[in-house]
């Protein structure tokens, strides 16, 4: 059952925004999570001071519990049940009962006047304690992350007396894991940024095999930072380049082969140089994902080989064998290459070992769009200047589905304007040799699950697309039968978008996605797999599921400007997260077959 509630990855991150303890804006309620916090620093606090142990133990060990409570604070106080909290007594309950009615803490507030300003960012962030926190601040004057970072780049967080490169390492890692969490980027976003940044790099150096590995070429819909792979004879000269370039904003860590960078879009890049002998291990070792490699170590650890980002260690002789290609070190464990797409340690390896990997829908495969709009409704290109855009990509056919007119604000089409432009296709489609323009609609599913245009009419269109847009907030009872009644419809060739989320923006609906893939399957109506980076929708482990209940897919890419045909590659990638074949996806079939494969007809 799907909830409508998004796959966000990572837990609330500490706000260090809003320091807590001060007054909150009215009516703001605080989380457990706020409480908690104030009672950490507490004790932070009092450690600094030197207070007895015991007494810090008591506010940690209250922060604590309170941070993993079933449930609200707020609650338990209203109940006047605080002091059942385990570590909670007279006094910590009394002091949660200031907080959160008058949502300061005067006990707080003394305690942190007496330390420099800027320290308790410093103690948000894991990894620093509340000695090296006040020595930051004290020593480094550092009062922000920004100064923090400055200062690990500048070295001198290692230089500082018995600190040193491992602890400075580890701010540094733990800092950029919270950047990760804090701010996940979409593919879309993050993508051409690289790309952008590859071209520059060649153009001003001498590098090879210029990558990017981890999420971003596992094609996650969202990545947390971006890791570049490349390999060169003079590292110090590719890294010296890297860190100039005009995309930079702040340089977060540079050495000899690697340096951290934030560009000007507020992107992570890390970036990796070995010479060539070992870039395969290096590309496989930082493809991740995590799960994958962990999966995969454990492999060679029982076949007594260690796994490294060097390459592979015979544990009985110690001999490291190093690999320049990611295949082969695939082999050495035994196992053909496994597209980075699907390694999300989920069951890449058992079906590896059966040689059953399967191979996967391509861009290169797909033969056209069947989602597309022109400046006939909310498009900005005409219908020639979209035909010839596919036709450059080497496309045989197009489906032109404008919106219906119930979307008035995309000036959809009623009955007559799509009679009319039917009639102008048909006469575009005489002019053009070995390429077909459909004829198509993307139908408005309304609130009751009706469709926007008269059976007739699209009894004489050749796709048929449905798909909804308004009243997304019904619940999923509602939303579910309205998705069904259009499955259920015989002109109803594709589902758009089937869930209507905007990445970052707009939640999926609340809807019974087992449900919707059921009918699909039964009507033999297809599901799209939106291609715009914003929707990726059906998403990856909806694409898995509908596949194995023999849903049929198609890839749209949903344009509404001649550059935006070019996003089917999303779409693929999102398919290929999903383990689709070619054969899965309805459009890597010739204009005839296609046809004949939708339901409509
Ligand atoms: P992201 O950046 O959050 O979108 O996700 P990834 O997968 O790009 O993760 P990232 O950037 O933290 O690390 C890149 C890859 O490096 C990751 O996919 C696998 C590898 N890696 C990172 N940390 C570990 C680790 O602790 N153990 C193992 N085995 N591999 C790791
Ligand atoms: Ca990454
Ligand atoms: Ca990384």
């Amino acid at each position: 059952m799907e909830t409508g509630r998004p796959a966000h990855e990572g837990g609330p991150v500490p706000r260090l925004d809003h320091p807590p303890g001060q007054a909150q804006p009215e009516g703001v309620i605080m989380k457990n999570s706020q409480v908690a916090k104030v009672f950490q620093d507490i004790a932070d606090f009092l450690e600094l001071k030197g207070e007895v142990p015991f007494k810090v133990r008591a506010y940690q060990k209250a922060a604590r519990t309170i941070e993993h409570l079933p449930v609200e604070v707020e609650q338990l106080m209203a109940e006047g049940r605080l002091r059942q909290v385990p570590g909670v007594g007279d006094a910590i309950a009394k002091k949660i009962t200031e907080l959160l009615t008058t949502g300061r803490l005067e006990y707080y507030e003394k305690l942190r006047a007496e330390f420099p300003e800027g320290i308790t960012t410093l103690l948000d962030i894991p990894g620093i304690g509340p000695k090296t926190a006040l020595r930051l601040v004290s020593e480094l004057g550092v009062r922000s992350v920004e100064d923090l970072e400055a200062a690990l780049a500048g070295g001198k967080v290692a230089s500082l007396y018995r600190l040193g490169d491992k602890t400075a390492e580890n701010i540094l890692r733990h800092l950029q894991s919270l950047r990760t969490k804090e701010q996940r980027i979409p593919l879309g976003v993050a993508l051409p940024q690289v790309e952008d940044i590859i071209s520059s790099l060649r153009e001003r150096c001498e590098v090879h095999n210029l990558t990017p590995a981890g999420s971003l070429r596992r094609f996650k819909e969202t990545v947390g930072d971006v890791d570049l792979m490349g390999t060169a004879d003079n590292a110090q000269a590719v890294i010296d380049t890297f860190t100039g370039l005009a995309q930079v904003r702040q340089v977060l860590a540079k050495g000899s082969t690697k340096a951290s960078i934030v560009t000007d879009r507020d992107l992570q890049v890390d970036l990796r140089v070995v010479e060539h002998d070992a870039f395969g291990s290096l590309l496989q070792y930082f493809t991740g994902s995590k799960q994958h490699n962990i999966a995969l170590r454990e492999r060679g650890r029982r076949r007594g080989l260690k796994l490294s980002e060097y390459g592979i260690t015979d544990l009985k002789t110690g001999r490291l064998e190093k690999f320049a290609a990611e295949e082969d070190f695939y082999r050495r464990l035994g196992l053909p290459l496994i597209p980075p797409e699907l390694r999300e340690g989920e069951q890449e390896l058992e079906t590896a070992e059966r040689g059953a990997i399967p191979t996967l829908v391509e861009l290169g495969d797909i033969k056209g769009d069947l989602h597309v709009h022109t400046n006939w409704s909310d498009g900005r290109d005409s219908l020639e200047t979209m035909v010839a855009a596919a036709r450059a990509l080497g496309y045989q056919y197009l489906a032109i589905t404008e919106h219906s007119r119930g979307r008035g604000i995309a000036h959809g089409l009623d009955e007559g304007r799509l009679r009319q432009q039917m009639t102008e296709i048909r006469r575009l489609n005489e002019s053009l040799d070995g390429f077909t323009v459909l004829s198509g609609i993307e139908v408005d599913i309304r609130a009751d699950g009706s469709l926007d245009l008269p059976d007739e009419m699209l009894a004489d269109l050749d796709v048929v697309i449905a798909a909804v847009h308004s009243a997304l907030g019904q619940d999923e009872a509602r939303m579910t039968r309205r998705l069904l009644a259009a499955i259920e419809n015989r002109h109803v060739d594709i589902i758009a978008h089937p869930t209507a989320r905007l990445l970052g923006e707009r939640e999926p609906v609340a809807v019974d996605m087992e449900a919707v893939f059921r009918a699909a399957a039964r009507t033999g109506t297809a599901l799209e797999i939106n291609a715009m980076p914003d929707r990726l929708d059906l998403k990856d482990s909806h694409v898995f599921r509908a596949r194995e209940l023999g849903v049929k897919l198609t890839l749209g890419s949903d344009a509404h400007a001649a550059e935006h045909l070019a996003l089917m590659r999303y779409g693929v990638g999102t398919a290929r997260r999903g383990w689709c074949e070619a054969r899965h996806i309805l459009n890597t079939l010739p204009v005839g077959q296609v046809l004949a494969s939708l339901k409509g007809r």
